[in-house]
Formats: C-alpha cells, structure tokens, sequence
C-alpha cells in the first residue's frame, strides 16, 4: 500500500475481480493465490479458461506456479533485478508506451538510466531465471492489451519491500498498464478487512478515507465530530512499536484481533518486550498466546458470523456482514466493548440499541467523515451486493479501476504525475555463509490460516503439521529422510521439525509455514530486519541450517 500510495497517492489495488478475468495476460509476482487467495485465484482460472496467459514468479514451484503457461523461479530477494531486467528488455526491444510515459509519468530518464545495466544476461546471473523466460515475459506484458500485475508478501515480506512494490509499479508506467479497463496493479491482501482497516485509519498516519493526520482541516472534521483533540503527528507501525517497546517508550498496549506473540518475527525477543510492559490488554475470540501475557483479556468477542458490519477486499469492494448466527453466551461484537471502554474513558457514544443499527449509525459516521464512502449508505450496499470505492456520490458509481485520469488529454485533469522510481537491487539482509548455508522462505499452506488460532484446536483432517521442506538434492546431501525429525538453527535461534522432501524447492532453498504453534515455533528462526518504509519483517529471508538429530 506504501508503494501505491506513493505514487498514485491512494493505497489500493488498481482493478476489479471482473476485469482480472477479461485480462489477456495476468503476472502473479510472489504470490501462491491457489492456496492463499482461492477465491480470487478462480477469477484468473477464468481468464485462462479464456485463453489469457498466466505467468508466476516465484523462487518455489508452487502450486499456483504449477498452473501457469510460464514460470519464473528467481532466488528469493531478487525481484527488483527481475523486474530492471524486464524493463530494460522492452525499452530496448521497442515496446515501451512512450504515449503514457510522456502524458502521465516523471522521471523516466533517471529511471532509464537505472535499468540501463540489466541486460538479459546480468539479469540471468543474479536472478537465477534463464534469459529466454526473462524476454518472455518481457514481451507478453508489453505487448498485450490488457495486462495485470498482482503481487503478495513474496514482494513486500523483505527489508525492501516497498522498493520491490515500486519495481513492479514502473513496469506499468512504462508500459502503460494502470488507469485503464482492464488493466492493473494488484496487492492481494491478506485477510478478509485487511483493505477496509487501512482504509478506516486503522494505520499510523491516515484518519479514515487515507485523510492526513497533518493537514489541519481533517483533524478539525474529525476532532469536532468526536469531540476530541487530535494529535498532530503520526503515530507508530507495528514493528516502531516494539522499537519504542524496547527504549521503554511504549508501556502499554491494547491488542485486538492480532497474536504478535507467534506472528512477529524473532519470537523470543517478542515476548520478552510484551512481558516487559507495564499493561498489556488482549480482545480476542480464543485465548491466544499473546493473551496468556496479557494483564486483562477481554474475551468471547462476537466472530464475524456473529456480528454486523462491513469488510472490504482486496479489489476496493465494500460488502455488508450479517450477523448468521447467535454468539456463545456472554460473548459481544467488538464494537460494543470498544464503546465500553470509551465509556469509561469519558466518551458517551451513543449509536443505537441493536447490533445492526450501531453498525449502521457507525457506518454514517464514516460515510459524513470520509468522502470516498460517502454515497454508500447500507441501503445502496446491499441492493448493489458490495460496492467499489471510491464512491462519493449516492445517485452513480464510478470507473472499477483507478487512476483513469493519467490518460486525460486535459494536464490539469491529469493531476499529479505518477513518478518512475530508480530503485536499486538489495539483497537480503542475512547473507548465506559457511554457518548457514541455506536460504529460509516462510509461507503459507492451504490447509491451515496464519498463527493456527483460527485453523487449530479441532479436528482438522486436512491439516497436517509443521515440516521443514527441502529439496531433494539438500536431503540427499544432508543424508534425511521424510519425516526425520532434524534441527533447524538461524543466527537467532533453534527448533527441531520433521523433514518434508518437496521437488518444488530447489537446491538451498528451505520453507517453512507458521501455522502450527503447538509443535514448532516458527519465528525463534526469522529475522526483524525490517523496511522502515513499511513496517513490515524480513519473514521471507533469513538463513539458517539444518542438522541431523543424534540418534
Ligand atoms: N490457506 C491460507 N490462506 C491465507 C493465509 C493462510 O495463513 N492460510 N493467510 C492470509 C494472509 S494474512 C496473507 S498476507 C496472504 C499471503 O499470501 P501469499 O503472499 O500468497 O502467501 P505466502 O505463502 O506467504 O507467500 C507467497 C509466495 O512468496 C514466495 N516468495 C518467497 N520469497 C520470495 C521472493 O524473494 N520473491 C518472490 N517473487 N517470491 C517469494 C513464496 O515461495 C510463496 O510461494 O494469504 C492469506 N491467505
Ligand atoms: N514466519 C512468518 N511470520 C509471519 C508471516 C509469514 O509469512 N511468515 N506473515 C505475517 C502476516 S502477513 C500476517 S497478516 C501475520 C498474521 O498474524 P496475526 O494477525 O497475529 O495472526 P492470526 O492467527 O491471523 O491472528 C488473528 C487473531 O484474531 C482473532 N480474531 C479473529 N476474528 C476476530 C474478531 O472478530 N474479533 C476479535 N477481537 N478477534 C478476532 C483470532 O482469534 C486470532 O487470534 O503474521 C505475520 N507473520
Ligand atoms: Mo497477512
């Protein structure tokens, strides 16, 4: 979202699901949607289904790299060379869109020049993918009509991640790709709100719309609609929490929906800052590990069947949630116990006496505080089946896919140009070496969710338990078996997993999921090397090695 943010000025996926599916080539970058998107994989199983071609670039064969026409296994922290070398195959091959990049970008020379090095070649040699695959894809994106890039955390889970986002972006400038059907920049999101949060305000810098907390007159609408003074800097992401944590800066912390204690990187040091707070406060559906450290859980909160509301998707797409079931006795939608304790605090909000008419009389709140939202009443929400932002007026809809006015004939239409950035490769921060010569990449499977609160603790006959994958040629080199138990040991730490042997890795890549808590402990291994544009840990390069058990 930084990255989008940075240069569209909005932090949002460009297209809809119905264009994805028209698309005649779509690129998933770092991205395993069969199993992490599902849903949003079946749209581009239509699209192939209509002859598109589907690219994946990813350093596993995963299964969503298995369905592609091509894929593209570069070593993990290698996109932005990719992604120059790409660049600078087009440019020299002709098809750059030099009507766009002269209407509607900045920065194309300084950009150019950046690109200039990566011929195939170099671009073979870092990357690791032939150079025939590299012009490849080059070729298709340039040249098709409509083309969609689509990215996850293989693009952003890195010390660099905004960087990488932004490689992928000038591949649409230069190409022309964004601000028109059909076309697009995707980022997946991770859960079903991640997008509706953000776009709440539920991130350090941003009140609800992506209205800046510096601006005066948006702290003014929103102070006296709430009658509270607010605070005239940005506040902190989660990784400048822990920092402010570890200086004593940070004493007490609320948490909602969110287990840090099993999901931040470098775990042992996680728990040893949230122990060390002065008040730690947990509102979660199941008690959780971070909530075991907690001084007050706040607990039974109503789940999302149990509740009214809305969330947002990855496409922009506001739907209403309805409450389907009763919650367990005692337990209470989380906005009603937020509203408890703003109760306490000295804020008598009053928003109506059913579940359903709170979250509407919320809803208006933000559609009279965020323009974006604003012609979405509840009404319009469910006689449309969920709607787009943004959506300012009540009586229209606009475009499904942003950014359109780029194209404008009219510059002052036009606005703001959407700028090239030069980034530059950079590798992962930890390094391979003699003590730990393999590269760790931390993902996801299909049959379990995150930190296993959600996907554990039933029975589950899909789910089977934590491995650690190599490929054939390091278990042969190692002398492991399946389902030998063997130790793992980064730089932070140690745990001992049992062997999966996995042909979609190749030699000195290893993988790991999260998911499964109760048997291994996943992030005593990862790195909290962090990109301080985004916040977000280098969960998907660290270095570690493996060893075989005494017997
Ligand atoms: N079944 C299931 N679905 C989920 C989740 C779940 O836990 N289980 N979690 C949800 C959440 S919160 C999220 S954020 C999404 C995440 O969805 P994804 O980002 O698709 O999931 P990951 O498996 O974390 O990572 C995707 C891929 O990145 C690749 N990768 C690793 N390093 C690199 C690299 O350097 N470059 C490139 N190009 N690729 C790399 C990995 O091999 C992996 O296949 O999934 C959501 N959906
Ligand atoms: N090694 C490694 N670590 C990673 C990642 C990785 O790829 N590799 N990925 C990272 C990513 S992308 C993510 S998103 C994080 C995920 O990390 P977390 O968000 O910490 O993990 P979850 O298991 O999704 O935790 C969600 C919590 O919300 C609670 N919950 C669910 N519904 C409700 C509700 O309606 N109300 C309330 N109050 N609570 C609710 C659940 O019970 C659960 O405890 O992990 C990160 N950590
Ligand atoms: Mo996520």
């Amino acid at each position: 979202m930084v990255g989008l943010a940075t240069v569209f000025g909005a932090g949002g996926g460009t297209s809809s699901y119905a264009e994805i599916e028209e698309a005649d080539v779509v690129v998933l970058w770092g991205s395993n949607a069969r199993n992490a998107h599902p849903i949003f994989f079946q749209h581009v199983l239509k699209a192939v289904r209509r002859g598109a071609r589907l690219y994946v670039v990813d350093p596993r064969r995963s299964e969503t790299a298995q369905w592609a026409d091509l894929w593209l296994g570069n070593h993990v922290g290698t996109d932005i060379a990719l992604s120059h070398t790409i660049a600078r195959e087009i440019i020299h091959a002709g098809l750059a869109n030099t009507d766009f990049i002269g209407r509607a970008t900045t920065g194309f020379d300084e950009y150019l020049a950046t690109v200039e090095e990566w011929t195939l070649e170099r671009g073979e040699a870092v990357t690791g993918v032939p150079a025939d695959a590299i012009r490849e894809l080059a070729h298709a994106y340039a040249t098709a009509d409509r083309a969609q890039l689509c990215w996850t955390l293989g693009i952003t889970e890195h010390h660099n991640g905004v960087d990488n986002v932004l490689a992928l972006i000038n591949l649409a400038l230069l190409c022309g790709h964004v601000g028109r059907h059909g076309a697009g920049l995707n980022p997946l999101r991770g859960q079903n709100n991640v997008q509706g949060g953000g776009d709440m305000g539920a991130i350090p810098n941003r009140l609800a719309g992506f209205q800046d907390i510096l601006d005066p007159d948006v702290r003014e609408r929103f102070g006296s609609a709430w009658g509270v003074t607010i605070q005239d800097r940005y506040g902190w992401h989660l990784t400048q929490m822990f920092e402010a944590m570890e200086r004593g800066d940070l004493r007490a912390v609320y948490v909602i929906g969110e287990n840090p204690a099993q999901s931040e990187a470098d775990k042992e040091h996680t728990v040893e800052l949230l122990r060390g707070l002065d008040h730690l406060v947990v509102q979660d559906i199941f008690l959780t590990r971070t909530a075991e450290l907690a001084d007050v859980v706040l607990p039974g909160s109503a789940s999302w069947c149990e509740s009214e509301g809305t969330v947002t998707n990855s496409e922009r797409r506001v739907q209403r949630t309805r409450k389907a079931l009763d919650p367990p006795d005692g337990a209470r939608d989380d906005i009603q116990i937020i509203l408890d304790v703003c109760r306490r605090l000295g804020h008598d909000w009053q928003y109506g006496d059913t579940p359903r008419d709170v979250a509407e009389a919320v809803w208006d709140e933000v559609r009279s505080l965020s323009p974006m939202h604003a012609g979405m009443s509840y009404a319009r929400l469910e006689e449309l089946n969920g709607i787009q932002w943004p959506c300012p007026h009540d009586d229209r809809l606009e475009p499904s896919y942003l950014h359109g006015r780029l194209w404008a004939d009219d510059p002052a239409e036009r606005g703001r140009l959407a700028p090239f950035s030069p980034v530059v490769d950079d590798p992962p921060v930890e390094g391979l070496s003699e003590a730990f010569p393999l590269r760790l990449t931390t993902g996801r499977r299909l049959d379990s969710y995150n930190t296993g609160v959600q996907s554990g603790g039933f029975s589950n006959p899909l789910r089977h338990g934590e491995s650690i994958d190599v490929s054939p040629e390091d278990a042969a080199r190692l002398g492991v078996v399946d389902d030998e138990w063997v130790r793992v040991t980064s730089p932070r730490g140690a745990l001992t997993a049992p062997v999966r042997i996995d042909p979609v890795l190749r030699p000195g890549l290893v993988f790991m999921t999260f998911h499964f808590p109760e048997q291994v402990d996943t992030n005593v291994l990862t790195i909290d090397a962090t990109d301080p544009k985004s916040g977000t840990a280098e969960f998907k390069a660290a270095a570690v090695r493996i060893e075989k058990l005494d017997v």
